[in-house]
């Protein structure tokens, strides 16, 4: 037997080679600054959400700070394979440095349906109870179960947890405010989604934004984001042209297959499925009981509605001044980034890095730290463009602490391309009979104006290039101001400053010979000829509030009607926040025009039921007029002290 069995072992020998590999490889963790445990926490109805927990090393009644997310809790916890809690989070998460360095216990979580999560995805989940979700789960609620799990199960904490995000991850925060749990003890929604019909990420005023078709395919038909939206062009303006309506494009993409996508579809105007998810609308019927910072960003090409509508509808009932406001000079996301310019327009100081450190880490510290001094920050902190200087303010909007008043002015459109500021009160466009002159151009939906100059880049090839997308706000609009399909209207050289502090108002008396028709109203700051210290900003053309309005909608938002052709007819709505100065040396100046392609699906410009399902053949030019009672409502800050 002996010998038989040592004949099979060396036969055995013979034919195999041991692995390599260990049965289980166990990381050397003890010399990293940090310890990470990925947990499953289980929701109220038994779904168990992926969350992944950093403690620092020696964390003893330390603070929680908790992002819910949609983009995958073990990439943004993981930044860098590095032994230094900083540097995992450094990315995404580029408060970072106050995080880390704060000894903050750093909780990331997959929203339910999403990467290491369990459970369904419904983009933005509606709020339980409702129709939109008749289950008794929400964001609300899986916040609050995820908060009570974290005050019982990390015991190197103190008990007290903030959330904290931007954008999706920003809107996370906003919904962990209704019913909030005890612990949760501060909230700071950055950019957040509120209104995907007004003004965030979906349409703006009733204009869908046919840009985001990729991010609706990659973030909803798999639960990895696996599926990946193909570039077909270098020139995304050419991809959404040839497909003709944005709906032919997705269906192109496969995109029918998204739940989400059917209900875009099924909702082109601002129905009950809009509203009810407004978030603005949910917390105005919240008391106020979670100190919050909303942080807003004046060039934000993607949430530029979000913050500004809560910090509106939250205000009211913040009865013990619980509602901070902050607004910097940035783009999408920038406070967490370098904050010393944008584009080529600067800032004269790292705006983000005085946000992270003077204000986000003092305000964070205050609420979650047991021991953190009283904190003496404004209720408001916004930056002043144009002359780059932070102003504390009591509420917003508001043009200065004390001895200043924001009286609505007209800068008025005039024969010429000229553009008229005056002091005179605004007075409402009146019966849609002319009576002023006009101006008029021809839109073709064969030639959309571009809403960046081409070649505008697909998603990836603009990632190599650094993601520009995400300051296209602050890009030059002088080539626009060169195409006969905009109209523009130029003040003169400015003698003295103007400074305005918040939303200016189009007002347009324009008429077009179609049965439908977008208008796009750019307030522009327009700089000197020549700029000695910075040659190429001679004669930019920054834009400072800019909007776009799909016709349609003129007289009910939630019920699209053909318009009268050849008709001048009122239009009215709010362009973004604003706080600019417009320098002496400057001009002002207001562009007109009918498309901002791709971003926006074109207006077919003859009515449609539903434009997500237009031909070909609907595609007509239309001739537009814009009469010149046309004004734009300036918030026009004054000194009431001579
Ligand atoms: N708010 C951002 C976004 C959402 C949907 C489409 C495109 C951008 C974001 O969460 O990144």
């Amino acid at each position: 037997l002996a010998v038989l069995a040592s004949a099979l072992l060396s036969a055995h020998a013979q034919n195999s080679l041991p692995s390599e590999t260990p049965d289980e490889f166990k990381a050397p963790v003890d010399s990293f600054d940090y310890v990470k445990r990925s947990v499953m926490i289980p929701m109220r109805d038994g779904v168990k959400l992926n969350t992944v927990i950093v403690i620092p090393r020696k964390a003893r009644n330390a603070p929680m700070l908790l992002t819910r997310t949609p983009y995958n809790a073990a990439e943004m916890t993981n930044h860098a394979e590095s032994s230094q809690m900083e540097s995992i989070l450094q990315g995404y998460d580029n408060e970072a440095a106050i995080i880390a360095r704060g000894g903050y216990i750093r909780v990331v979580q997959d929203v339910r349906g999403k990467y290491g999560s369990e459970g369904d995805y419904v983009m933005n989940r509606p709020m339980a109870g409702t129709a939109l979700n008749p289950t008794q789960v929400d964001h609300s609620t899986d916040a609050w179960d995820t908060i009570e799990w974290l005050t019982k199960n990390v015991p190197e904490s103190n008990g007290k947890v903030g959330i904290i995000g931007g954008s999706y991850d920003g809107y996370l925060p906003l919904i962990a405010l209704v019913n909030p749990h005890p612990a949760l003890k501060v909230a700071v929604p950055m950019n957040p989604m509120v209104d995907g019909w007004r003004g965030d990420d979906w349409f703006h005023n009733g204009a869908f934004r046919q840009i985001n078709l990729p991010y609706i395919l990659e973030q909803g038909v798999t639960r990895r984001n696996e599926a990946r939206w193909f570039t077909s062009h270098y020139d995304d303006y050419d991809v959404y042209l040839r497909a003709g309506s944005a709906g032919e494009l997705a269906r192109q993409r496969g995109l029918d297959q998204s739940g989400f996508w059917r209900k875009v579809v099924a909702h082109p105007s601002y129905d009950e499925f809009w509203q009810s998810q407004a978030v603005d609308k949910i917390l105005a019927k919240q008391p106020v009981t979670v100190p919050t910072m909303l942080v807003h960003s004046l060039w934000d090409a993607e949430d530029i509605y979000g913050a500004i509508a809560v910090y509106k509808a939250m205000k009211p009932n913040d009865k013990d001044n619980k509602v901070y406001l902050v607004m910097g000079p940035w783009d999408h996301g920038g406070q967490s980034g370098d904050g010393n310019k944008l584009g080529p327009v600067k800032f004269n100081s790292d705006t983000g890095l005085l946000f992270r450190e003077e204000i986000l880490r003092p305000f964070l510290d205050r609420y979650l730290k047991d021991d953190a001094p009283f904190i003496n920050l404004a209720p408001v902190t916004a930056f002043e463009t144009g002359i780059n200087k932070w102003r504390a303010l009591e509420r917003w909007p508001a043009g200065c602490l004390s001895g200043c008043a924001i009286t609505p002015a007209t800068l008025r459109l005039a024969a010429n391309a000229k553009l008229n500021l005056t002091n005179a009160a605004p007075v409402p466009l009146g019966a849609p009979a002319q009576k002023n002159g006009y101006d008029e151009y021809i839109s073709d939906p064969a030639k959309p104006v571009p809403f960046r100059q081409r070649p505008i880049l697909p998603v990836g090839y603009d990632e190599a290039k650094g993601q520009t997308w995400s300051r296209w706000l602050a890009d030059d609009q002088r080539e626009a101001s060169g195409r006969t399909d905009v109209l523009t209207y130029t003040s003169g050289v400015l003698t003295a400053p103007v400074k305005i502090a918040g939303e200016p108002i189009a007002n347009l008396l324009a008429s077009t010979s179609g049965s439908d028709a977008d208008w796009v109203v750019k307030l522009i700051d327009v700089y000197p000829d020549q700029v000695a210290a910075q040659p190429e900003m001679g004669g930019y053309q920054l834009m400072i509030s800019a909007d776009i309005f799909r016709g349609r909608y003129r007289e009910s938002l939630s019920t699209a009607k053909p318009i009268t052709a050849n008709t001048p007819l009122a239009y009215r709505f709010a362009l973004p926040t604003a706080n600019h100065v417009f320098l002496p040396g400057h001009r002002i100046m207001v562009q007109i025009q009918s498309s901002w392609f791709p971003l926006y699906d074109r207006n077919p410009q003859t009515f449609v039921q539903n434009i997500f399902y237009a031909q070909p053949a609907d595609y007509k030019k239309a001739t537009q007029r814009i009469y010149h009672d046309s004004y734009i409502e300036l918030p026009l800050v004054s000194a009431t002290v001579r």
